[in-house]
């Protein structure tokens, strides 16, 4: 009986060398930084679900709005579709109603990170789709993943805005690498959000109910838990700013007085006021989209808005 219980513990205990690493680079450069991907831990995931739910959090629940409109639209031009390709799919279930309006679809791979929540998600998946070939990928979708063969077209699908996590040139890198793992005529259906009233944006990333406070220090959180590092919760708060020449929200973590990170084995100042830059949310115009997909070797083939412009999908043809 004891054994799978020191099993479990020894799991535990070992370190997340990438993870470790990343967070060691990040708090050693100026200003500091650390990867948003490592926001979607189990606790993470289910505190970003959270953030869909709270009024000010306008995306998600945009998206979801048009999804179903935009997915029989696809269906009536794109009948031939036979794989979709998702990139960080959460929850499964955005992709859920263009399986619904493209029922010739035989094959779904999902990429994510967070491997608990993935296999879940498709385990979910797959009861409801019990004739869907389901491929779940746990890793990194800025990597390049091998794909399940298919002779049909393959569509991307990349929901949420996820796009204005990357840089200029990290999000051109990766159209530009989606493009050629799609292979020459292959679709691309991007969610991105748009550029709106600063107000409107920095309201949703600084939600009343403080979800998104919550889910920013979580990043801290985990690396007290998986890293054995050694901060004061409470000596950090949570910021969300609006970067106007960037045209991106930016959230940072600003230390609220002069301490030090103990992590891996070194020391890392902070002075008051200091703060960790944890995510960018870039915000695109229909054009500066389109710019920038053509940019990476996509044409665009349709642009949808949501009412008062508050949220674009855009479908792409390599
Ligand atoms: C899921 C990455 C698109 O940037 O809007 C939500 C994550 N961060 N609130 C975003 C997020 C703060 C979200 N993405």
């Amino acid at each position: 009986m004891i054994e799978p219980v020191i099993k479990e513990l020894c799991e535990d205990e070992v370190i997340d060398e990438a993870f470790l690493a990343d967070v060691v680079q990040g708090l050693s450069g100026w200003p500091k930084t650390l990867p948003c991907k490592y926001f979607y831990d189990q606790r993470g995931s289910e505190l970003f679900e959270q953030i869909c739910e709270v009024d000010e959090y306008y995306l998600t629940r945009t998206e979801m709005g048009m999804i179903d409109y935009v997915a029989r639209e696809m269906a009536q031009r794109l009948p031939h579709i036979g794989q979709i390709v998702e990139f960080g799919c959460g929850n499964c279930e955005k992709v859920q109603r263009l399986l619904d309006a493209h029922p010739q679809v035989d094959g779904f791979v999902a990429i994510d990170v967070s491997k608990a929540f993935l296999l879940e998600s498709v385990k979910n998946l797959s009861r409801r789709y019990p004739a869907l070939k389901v491929t779940p990928v746990v890793g990194d979708f800025m990597e390049a993943q091998p794909l399940p063969e298919t002779t049909a077209p393959r569509m991307g699908f990349f929901p949420g805005s996820t796009i204005g996590n990357l840089e200029a040139k990290d999000a051109r890198r990766f159209l530009y690498r989606v493009g050629r793992t799609l292979g020459e005529g292959g679709y691309l259906l991007v969610g991105v959000d748009t550029l709106k009233d600063r107000r409107i944006l920095l309201r949703a990333y600084d939600d009343a109910s403080g979800v998104t406070r919550e889910f920013n220090l979580n990043l801290l959180r985990r690396m007290q838990q998986e890293l054995g590092a050694e901060l004061t919760l409470q000596q950090f708060a949570h910021e969300a700013r609006f970067n106007e020449v960037k045209s991106r929200i930016e959230m940072h973590l600003r230390s609220l007085c002069d301490q030090f990170i103990a992590v891996g084995g070194k020391y890392f100042h902070l002075s008051k006021d200091e703060t960790i830059h944890t995510e960018n949310s870039h915000k695109y115009t229909v054009e500066r989209f389109q710019n920038l997909a053509a940019s990476a070797g996509w044409q665009s083939r349709r642009v949808w808005l949501a009412e008062d412009d508050m949220y674009s999908m855009h479908l792409l043809q390599y």
